[in-house]
């Protein structure tokens, strides 16, 4: 059948794409707002120091949780989130389980668009740094299909590693495999 030779170019090939898919999947980073608690206005959440103590990148994700009969997200401007002015937001969304990606750097402010809700507290500044590439080391969630209920149980310097680490492990395997068929 096929020689050895084939067989390896078809086990590179496998590999280089094992090796991308690896990296692909530590491109963004997932946040869940407000971590266990989610966005609400209950326990007087405090989302400046929860945003204070994430190092948000561009491709990054954040997820709002919440109750919709209660609460809604609104995306504004700097000016609406100081006034909790919710009258023209830039959007709005309304499922209880937003997850929305940043693709800009710069600062994103959010906030609930309920009356009161914002006034008491429930609005968030996302700020992405301008030059993710000088991160010095990796940060950030893993965004894999997870639900976004079991995020921030991960440490977020660690998820990335874990991703890189499961991409070569399949990637030895994939090799192991072809070698040994490639063998008989
Ligand atoms: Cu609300």
């Amino acid at each position: 059948m096929g020689s050895i030779l084939g067989k390896r170019a078809v086990a590179v090939v496998l590999a280089c794409l094992m090796f991308a898919s690896s990296i692909q999947l530590s491109a963004g980073a997932v946040y869940k707002v407000g971590d266990s608690a989610g966005w609400t206005t209950i326990g007087n959440v405090d989302y400046n120091l929860w945003a204070a103590t994430k190092t948000f990148h561009v491709n990054d994700t954040i997820v709002f949780e919440y109750n919709p009969q209660f609460h809604n997200v609104m995306q504004v401007t700097h000016a609406e989130f100081r006034a909790c002015n919710a009258s023209s937001p830039i959007s709005t969304h309304t499922t209880g389980n937003d997850s929305i990606t940043i693709n800009t750097h710069g600062h994103h402010f959010f906030l609930c668009g309920v009356p009161g809700h914002c006034q008491a507290g429930q609005k968030v500044d996302i700020n992405v740094l301008r030059a993710p590439s000088v991160a010095p080391s990796p940060s950030g969630l893993t965004p894999s299909p997870v639900p976004p209920v079991t995020v921030p149980a991960l440490s977020p310097n660690d998820a990335p590693h874990v991703n890189l680490q499961f991409g070569w492990l399949l990637l030895v395997f994939q090799l192991l495999f072809v070698f040994y068929f490639s063998g008989n």
